[in-house]
């Protein structure tokens, strides 16, 4: 099996979000792969409910109240129609977790983020490199990104947090050789919990490697360190979440398209490993 195989068998059976938590958290039920789905029976099942105290303080703004007959906003998905336990609580569209309740998550059901991937190609060595950050909270290597804010548009969010995490402005951004949403969906998040989890909109933009070494990143906000990473199958399997799947599919997006500046050498590279 390649790694993009694997990184999407273990994203659809939500690995993280079973097997990895928030350092708050206490202990996840062990939920076995086979008993993920919410459909199969599993009498046993007796997850732990953990709400972090700075979501249950009435002061925290971007948080739902803990009683969820109070809750207003509707519940919006992009894996589909949210459906609801028999207390009315939202289930994970992606089935157990091992935890009830909210986490640290201040949303109940899906909490919407954004994604800013960027990536350039090196000439010489035909590897793909990616622009990331070291996140403060896990140490973890990542795709610069964040919560979007009420109000805000994922793209604007994109652009804010491109600026908090790295410091790149929005004409920093402007003119790439090639630029997409990659996916929308589920983040298979260490935070992620039965009853609230973690939806992210994937912006990808791509330069040549000329412009993409005139930006000069530097990291801020959430971020420790940041750093243009290497494509291939050792980097990828580290990323935090599910976002070497993302860098993945986002490189086989770009090489299905009939763009000039394609690198038969790249391609095959990246064919060893994620099977384009
Ligand atoms: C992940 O968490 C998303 O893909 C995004 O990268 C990130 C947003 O959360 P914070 O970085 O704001 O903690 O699920």
């Amino acid at each position: 099996m390649n790694c993009f195989d694997t990184l999407q068998r273990d994203y659809k059976l939500h690995r993280n979000a079973r097997t990895t938590k928030h350092t708050s958290y206490p202990g996840r039920f062990i939920v076995p792969d086979d008993k993920v789905k919410w459909e199969i029976p599993f009498l046993e099942y007796n997850p732990e409910e953990f709400n972090a105290p700075v979501i249950l303080d009435p002061q925290t703004s971007w948080a739902d109240p803990q009683d969820i007959k109070q809750v207003t906003h509707t519940f919006e998905s992009f894996e589909g129609k949210v459906a609801f336990n028999s207390h009315g609580f939202p289930l994970n569209p992606f089935g157990r977790t091992g935890m009830a309740g909210r986490g640290v998550l201040g949303k109940w059901g899906a909490n919407f983020a954004v994604d800013g991937l960027i990536t350039t190609l090196h000439p010489e060595t035909h590897c793909f490199l990616v622009l990331t950050i070291v996140r403060k909270d896990t140490g973890e290597t990542a795709i610069p990104g964040g919560m979007i804010d009420t109000g805000e548009t994922s793209l604007q969010a994109r652009n804010r947090e491109l600026e908090e995490e790295l410091s790149l402005s929005s004409s920093d951004l402007k003119d790439p050789i090639y630029e997409k949403i990659v996916t929308k969906g589920y983040v298979d998040d260490p935070r992620n919990t039965d009853h609230a989890w973690m939806e992210t909109t994937v912006y990808h933009v791509h330069f040549t490697y000329e412009r993409a070494m005139l930006l000069s990143p530097s990291a801020g906000d959430d971020a420790q360190e940041c750093r243009w990473k290497e494509v291939n199958s050792e980097t990828i399997m580290n990323f935090y979440a599910n976002h070497g799947l993302s860098v993945l599919l986002a490189i086989k997006t770009l090489f299905n398209q009939p763009l000039p500046f394609m690198d038969k050498q790249a391609h095959s590279f990246i064919n060893k490993f994620a099977g384009i």
